[in-house]
């Protein structure tokens, strides 16, 4: 059986792209967390990850990093599971507002820390992580006006595209950011996902309560 290694989960916004993703699609896995919070961490990181990063991806003799990476070796593995929107014109859209999350909003990721326990509180935006959610704000209803017609994900169906920005709804909600009506549906759409709910009530069991971030 393929095996997921991710850290703990209310901290852990790149291993939660692929678990959910997994989960929602029905590959089966089995997951090891890796404690971030515990001694000799960056040991216990590299002995399993290259990166000394999680996600990673173990399917036999195989070792996948990245979470991007972990993404594609799962469409080339499982080419009917619908990782990807289905039609080349679509893919190559969800591909970049994909990448467009992986390599950048770093204002966003600085500031907004991922904390799923976090109970709703506002706080000030700095000017730059204005802009990155202006930027989400207009790649979700874009997106969804051009290829969400067939359902009520970014692409109709559930696919990666969605997978990826999950952590965003749930940034979104912790720091209770003004969301334009438009947008709101989405957010509700991801946060009913049974993968979504099931990651949510995994963060009550981590023991973990980072206080670097927690009272951010
Ligand atoms: N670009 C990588 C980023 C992975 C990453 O930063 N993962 C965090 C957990 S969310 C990590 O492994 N942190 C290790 C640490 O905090 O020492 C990906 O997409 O998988």
């Amino acid at each position: 059986m393929m095996k997921l290694v991710i850290s703990n989960k209310p901290y852990s916004p790149w291993p939660m792209r692929v678990w959910l993703l997994m989960r929602e699609l029905g590959l089966v896995f089995e997951e090891q967390i890796i404690d971030l919070s515990g001694p000799d961490k960056i040991a216990r990181l590299r002995a399993v990850s290259p990166s000394g990063r999680v996600p990673v991806l173990l399917d036999g003799a195989i070792t996948v990093w990245d979470s991007l990476s972990i993404i594609e070796y799962l469409a080339e593995r499982f080419p009917t599971a619908g990782v990807w929107p289905a039609a080349a014109g679509d893919r190559a859209h969800a591909r970049s507002i994909v990448a467009e999350m992986h390599a950048g909003f770093t204002a966003l990721r600085g500031q907004l820390v991922m904390n799923m326990r976090r109970n709703p509180r506002a706080i000030d935006l700095k000017p730059e992580v204005q802009a990155d959610l202006q930027r989400i704000f207009t790649i979700w209803t874009d997106t969804r006006e051009r290829f969400g017609k067939g359902g009520p994900f970014l692409f109709g169906r559930f696919s990666a595209a969605d997978a990826y920005y999950a952590p965003i709804v749930s940034r979104l909600y912790g720091y209770a950011v003004e969301v334009p009506a438009a947008c709101r549906p989405y957010m509700d759409v991801i946060q009913s996902l049974p993968a979504y709910k099931a990651w949510r009530s995994d963060c009550d069991l981590d023991p973990w309560f980072n206080e670097k971030t927690d009272n951010l």
